[in-house]
């Protein structure tokens, strides 16, 4: 085995589950480094779980809500993007260039504190090359009437018009659609309330969505602003989760009968 073969605790690239576990370690190495909370790791098993029942792989439709929501963020006066420690640990590189290109402030913002973590997380972002990461100082921040939890406590968010809420929790989403703020959500679980709150619902792994997102910034950066505006007046979120929804079911239908014929013998 070579040392690249071993560098992500002894897992081979060669593994046919190579990806999904690379991504494991980063979560657990991201928790014993504080970004990422206890509770971070069973999310991220739940996301596994719905990304399984997707063919983990980015849908056409999560395609037409990822270019629906680059659209959006750089129609956006005031966008944000809401970063909690799964999201630091995953794609840390990624979000850095995102807010860079868009371009959107990064806001650290969780749902379980803890001391040291905001401080580690921050710590990891500016490694990837983050430059405008908010949600640090406390003197600067506000409480989000109707929220109980520490999401509560946001900077920019507050004035925000566009947020981008990945692996967010139904509260605050709800809490930010009662400010009438615009919301971005990636979720892998379509069934969620934050999944059904938004207003653009990416139902794809994050690990997936923000490259994407990056690809089409770039692209969407060579139109005219009416055309960036028909991208989201074009985009119907309601029927985008029905028509996810019935896409599960029938990979669900398709899986079952390989797994009828392989039962056979
Ligand atoms: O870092 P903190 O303290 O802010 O905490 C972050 C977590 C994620 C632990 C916290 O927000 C939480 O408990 O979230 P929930 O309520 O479990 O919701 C997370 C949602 O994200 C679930 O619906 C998961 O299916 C989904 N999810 C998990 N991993 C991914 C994902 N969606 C997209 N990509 C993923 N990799």
């Amino acid at each position: 085995m070579t040392s690249n073969e071993n560098q992500d605790h002894s897992v081979p690239k060669t593994h046919p589950r190579y990806e999904s576990l690379k991504y494991r370690h980063k979560i657990i190495e991201g928790m014993k480094n504080l970004v990422v909370a206890e509770a971070g790791l069973i999310a991220h098993g739940r996301g596994e779980c719905f990304d399984y029942i997707l063919g983990e792989k980015t849908t056409l439709l999560a395609k037409k809500a990822i270019r629906t929501a680059v659209a959006a963020l750089l129609l956006a006066e005031k966008p944000v993007i809401s970063v909690n420690g799964n999201v630091a640990a995953l794609v840390p590189e990624e979000l850095a260039t995102l807010s860079k290109i868009i371009p959107a402030p990064l806001e650290i913002n969780l749902f379980y504190p803890k001391e040291g973590r905001i401080e580690a997380i921050k710590n990891v972002l500016q490694k990837a090359g983050a430059t405008i990461i908010h949600g640090i100082d406390t003197h600067k921040m506000i409480e989000l009437e109707g929220l109980k939890s520490n999401r509560r406590k946001v900077e920019l968010i507050a004035d925000a018009d566009i947020v981008m809420v990945p692996l967010e929790d139904g509260d605050r989403t709800e809490a930010l659609k009662k400010l009438n703020k615009k919301i971005i959500a990636v979720d892998l679980n379509p069934l969620s309330r934050t999944a059904l709150w938004a207003d653009i619902t990416i139902v794809d792994n994050i690990v997936r969505v923000v490259p994407e997102m990056i690809k089409l910034t770039q692209e969407l950066k060579k139109l005219n602003n009416t055309q960036i505006k028909e991208i989201v007046q074009n985009f119907n979120n309601k029927l985008n989760i029905q028509k996810t929804l019935d896409l599960i079911i029938k990979y669900l239908e398709i899986q079952k009968k390989k797994a009828f014929e392989i039962l056979k013998f």
